[in-house]
């Protein structure tokens, strides 16, 4: 296989060559010597495309749901990108097993592009490479991307950042726990749906999260958080239930965003992120370099655990405050 250069590589993601875009995204994410030139090149070609992030408890039915606006999205001839981060296996990149069945039929249509990621482990929140991912799938031409990430915490918060339409996905019977979690998401969320609307208590469920909200109180002009209840898994397509109500919310949030200029936010939130993550790892391998080509690293570890220092100190010293 002939080593492409970085500029060779971005042509071929720019006309959409799936190959290359998936041995870039693996460049990308494992952090090669050539993935800011890549990242330098693929911005200008990068940043139109709608970004919708899905979210919530393990197993809720976020892939099942995904798939639906999947399909929904390709008979409105979009071209999608979806990203499933994985926050249980930090080492795995390729795509899970679920995920992959519950895409399948997906998999063979050039318009769609799926990508499983590692998050950032333990610390949670979402790893540089999925930010450089979504841009990548959209220099790739895609019009909408979907972030599948599990609510546990630091995610969804990024996510919130990044996406234009953030949907939180609720089941049956969740009550006194979602109540605890979510305090502060739900109101955050553009969309709550309460999926698995088939099973018993979703009535229940479905009017305590319409209160919450309503209790919530939010300003003159304000996009009042939604909840749509949805069944996304039936032995027949006609069974399912919500699915078109959803993606016409998902439309009336994009046209809010588009209405009131609050789009301008969005982008801004979103570079804003993107910009402490950039800094926040190429200061802090700028710093260990220079540390450790003058061997003061190891110098400084050994006074911190001979307690004639300590990492605050030192950081001072280093940085000059
Ligand atoms: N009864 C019922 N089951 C559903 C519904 N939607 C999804 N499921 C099932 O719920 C299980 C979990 O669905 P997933 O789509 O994998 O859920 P997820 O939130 O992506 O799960 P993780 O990615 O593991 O966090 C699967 O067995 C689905 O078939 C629904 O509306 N009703
Ligand atoms: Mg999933």
């Amino acid at each position: 296989m002939k080593k492409l250069s970085a500029a060779e590589m971005v042509e071929r993601v720019v006309t959409g060559d799936r190959r290359i875009a998936a041995r870039t995204i693996t460049l990308v994410e494992n952090e090669m010597d050539e993935h800011h030139e890549i990242m330098k090149l693929i911005y200008p070609h990068s940043g139109q495309a709608r970004i919708i992030g899905v979210t919530g408890v393990g197993g809720a039915g976020k892939s099942t749901l995904t798939n639906h606006i999947v399909r929904k999205l390709r008979g409105q001839d979009k071209k999608v990108g979806v990203i499933v981060v994985d926050p249980s296996s930090p080492f795995s990149g390729g795509a899970l097993l679920g995920d992959r069945i519950r895409m399948q039929s997906h998999t063979l249509d050039p318009g769609v592009f799926i990508r499983s990621m590692a998050s950032r482990g333990y610390l949670g929140g979402l790893s540089k490479g999925t930010y450089d991912v979504i841009r990548i799938m959209e220099a790739m031409g895609m019009d909408v991307v979907i972030v599948e990430t599990l609510g546990a915490g630091q995610d969804e918060i990024d996510l919130i950042h990044i996406a234009g339409t953030c949907l939180l996905v609720h089941t049956p019977n969740m009550g006194d726990d979602i109540q605890a979690m979510k305090a502060g998401i739900m109101e955050i969320a553009d969309i709550n749906v309460l999926n698995k609307a088939d099973q018993e208590g979703a009535d229940t469920s479905f009017r305590q999260l319409r209160n919450s909200i309503s209790a919530a109180g939010f300003e003159a002009g304000a996009w009042v958080p939604k909840v749509i209840a949805t069944v996304s898994m039936a032995a027949k397509l006609e069974d399912l239930k919500g699915i078109d109500e959803l993606m016409d919310t998902i439309a009336e949030h994009d046209a809010h965003l588009h209405a009131g200029n609050h789009i301008d936010r969005v982008r801004f939130a979103r570079v804003e992120q993107e910009l402490g993550v950039v800094f926040k790892e190429k200061m802090e391998r700028k710093i260990y370099n220079e540390l450790k080509s003058t061997g003061k690293k190891k110098e400084y570890i050994n006074s911190i655990i001979e307690g004639a220092t300590n990492p605050y100190s030192v950081s001072d010293e280093v940085l000059n405050f």
